[in-house]
């Protein structure tokens, strides 16, 4: 479903997402891309790397534009053709945020990806507001000052079917979700993590590494909530201290001891607050 050849940084993981969620949603499916690396891996029509229809709107619209791609399939009876969206943090966290919390508040029947690699990477490497507390970017090269949002928990509160965190270290836990997603009518939500090489400062062959180390360290939990409430943590303990996950990044080189345990106490609370929901629903 993915073919070779396209325009991912040699060891992305993104692209290893990609073929494996659109393996997994099979040949009777849309894609809206929104400009972001997504977009540039599958590319341009007629050349595109993705063997399924791809509609490439503005990066403000995405959301919107798989809302009418949806209403005109189910006009045509096509209701069993799976719409999706394939968007950067970006695209989804600020400038498509309109856009896509209207569509959610609407239920839009459709699944959204957003591959999370905290910043406007294929611009060069910009902060968004996915990019974690202290990061180096290109436009915040001190370190930005402001908390990643938390876009998982704000669709939660949008009470759709589902949303879901995934990472491309854990290809099955990724591959259950988009089953699970594709057998949900009304809005889905994944977001993926996807260790960016340039802009996180990472060698070519480390990102499976530290998309892991992510998860392990519990800076990215993998969790799903399902209407809003049911909250399901896919992992049961963390085992590495984050500062294992920020020491091999560039982006974290200029942090101090301090600075590195003021994200650990985050990541601590976090974690205490997700285990508690999901064990009381
Ligand atoms: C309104 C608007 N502003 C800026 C741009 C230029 N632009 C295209 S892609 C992009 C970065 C998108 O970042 P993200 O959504 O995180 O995707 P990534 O490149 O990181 O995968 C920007 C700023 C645009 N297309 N539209
Ligand atoms: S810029 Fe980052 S996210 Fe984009 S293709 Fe390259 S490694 Fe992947
Ligand atoms: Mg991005």
């Amino acid at each position: 479903m993915l073919r070779s050849g396209h325009a991912a940084c040699p060891g992305c993981v993104l692209a290893l997402s990609l073929r494996h969620i659109l393996n997994t949603l099979g040949p009777e499916t849309m894609a809206v891309a929104a400009p972001s690396c997504a977009a540039l891996i599958c590319g341009a029509q007629p050349c595109s790397s993705m063997k399924i229809p791809v509609y490439q709107t503005t990066l403000e619209s995405s959301a919107a534009a798989a809302s009418g791609l949806r209403r005109a399939l189910d006009t045509k009876g096509k209701q069993d053709t799976t719409v999706v969206v394939i968007a950067g943090d970006g695209g989804t966290y600020d400038i498509g945020f309109q856009a896509l919390s209207s569509a959610v508040e609407r239920n839009e029947d459709m699944i959204y990806f957003c591959f999370d690699n905290e910043g406007y990477m294929n611009t060069g490497g910009q902060k968004s507001s996915a990019t974690p507390l202290y990061a180096s970017t290109g436009s915040t090269p001190a370190g930005k000052l402001s908390k990643k949002k938390n876009l998982t928990e704000i669709m939660a509160a949008h009470e759709i079917p589902y949303a879901a965190t995934a990472s491309a270290a854990h290809l099955a836990d990724l591959v259950r979700k988009v089953e699970k997603a594709k057998g949900i009518r009304g809005t889905r939500i994944i977001t993926v993590l996807i260790p960016c090489l340039p802009g996180w400062g990472l060698p070519d062959d480390e990102a499976i590494a530290t998309a892991r180390l992510a998860v392990d360290t519990g800076v990215f939990p993998l969790y799903e909530v399902e209407e809003g409430q049911r909250y399901t943590l896919n992992q049961t303990t963390r085992t590495r201290p984050v500062k294992d996950y920020l020491m091999t990044q560039k982006r974290y080189r200029h942090l101090s001891a301090e600075d590195r345990d003021e994200i650990q106490l985050m990541v601590d609370r976090n974690w205490t607050r997700l285990a508690e929901r999901s064990a009381t629903s």
